[in-house]
């Protein structure tokens, strides 16, 4: 059963094992820490390169991107971009010290199941992935995010709550039967559950005295962290500015992936196989959605509706 991040002794397994020492670093600072921060997973000309693909396809696409930018000019974050964009797939498949770490940690190949894609940071509270991103078995998930451009103080980086992945899991049937009457009425999305459950886990890390560090980085730089890791967008303090990112949802291949209903009801007996079908991109193994391309929380467009921009097609 993958999922060798998971078991007690698994950072005395990982050190024991016969790894590219960089590797091994990466994999036990997820275990102990929570996250890591891999510097210079692409050049910073990729970099560029990938923003002007992105630039190309959106004058491609002009339409469906005007009608989504906000009073700034910028884009909500864009929902599996990655599926009508093959540059920004390839930020995954190429990223190859980031599979390397993602599949020792979970000891079975890692596969890219969705992805956001950022034009400015998020400014999200602190908060743990997992009441959306719920597998079967449960926290075989990571979030993963590439960085564009280099990312601050002054356009918004990632935060995280060092440490805070080790904190105990909450009474999450006694959450959900507080607040729905019965495990039965838990609905699959609900702001309220998601709301008590990120701010009880963000007191208690505080309580804890856990810190919350701003992690500054370049652009190339990737950062893994732990499904129950609380992390977060640090404020923007110029909105003119943009940064560039793609965060990636990944598991092992097969894994299915429930929302809040099954995470506030985790003995619920639910298929431990993914509906999805998979495709190979060069070597790896990537869920085949075509679900759309959603805009922030607007409805997502149909693949069809998209243009490949013509340099953008490799
Ligand atoms: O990069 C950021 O601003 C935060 C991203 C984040 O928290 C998420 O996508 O879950």
């Amino acid at each position: 059963m993958p999922g060798l991040f998971l078991q007690p002794n698994a950072a005395a397994t990982i050190s024991a094992m016969a790894l590219d020492p960089v590797v091994k670093k990466h994999a036990l600072d997820v275990i102990l820490k929570g996250y890591t921060v891999i510097p210079a997973a692409f050049s910073a000309a990729r970099c560029a390169e990938t923003i002007a693909r992105f630039r190309e396809f959106e004058r491609a696409n002009a339409a469906i991107f005007a009608a989504n930018r906000d009073a700034r000019g910028h884009y909500p974050r864009i929902v599996n971009l990655h599926t009508v964009m093959p540059d920004l797939t390839h930020l995954f498949t190429d990223n190859r010290t980031t599979l390397a770490v993602q599949d020792v940690l979970f000891g079975a190949p890692v596969c890219l199941y969705t992805s956001l894609f950022y034009e400015t940071g998020s400014q999200q509270p602190l908060h743990r992935d997992t009441p959306v991103f719920s597998t079967r078995p449960e926290y075989l998930y990571f979030g993963t995010t590439v960085y564009l451009e280099p990312a601050g103080a002054e356009n918004g980086c990632l935060e995280v709550m060092e440490f805070g992945h080790l904190m105990k899991e909450l009474d999450r049937e006694a959450m959900a039967k507080a607040r729905y009457g019965s495990l039965d009425a838990l609905p699959d999305m609900d702001d309220a559950i998601w709301n008590e459950y990120q701010d009880r886990v963000a007191a208690n890390g505080k309580g804890r005295g856990l810190s919350v560090r701003a992690l500054h980085v370049d652009a190339g730089d990737t950062v893994i962290w732990h499904p129950q890791l609380p992390h977060g967008g640090s404020p923007i303090r110029d909105k003119s500015r943009t940064r560039f990112s793609l965060v990636m949802h990944v598991t092992p291949e097969g894994v299915p992936v429930y929302h809040q209903k099954a995470f506030f009801n985790p003995s619920e007996p639910l298929p431990e196989v993914a509906p999805w079908p998979y495709v190979t991109v060069r070597d790896r193994r990537v869920a085949d959605f075509r679900h759309g391309v959603g805009f922030g929380h607007t409805a997502a467009y149909r693949l069809d509706e998209f243009r490949a921009a013509e340099t953008a097609a490799a």
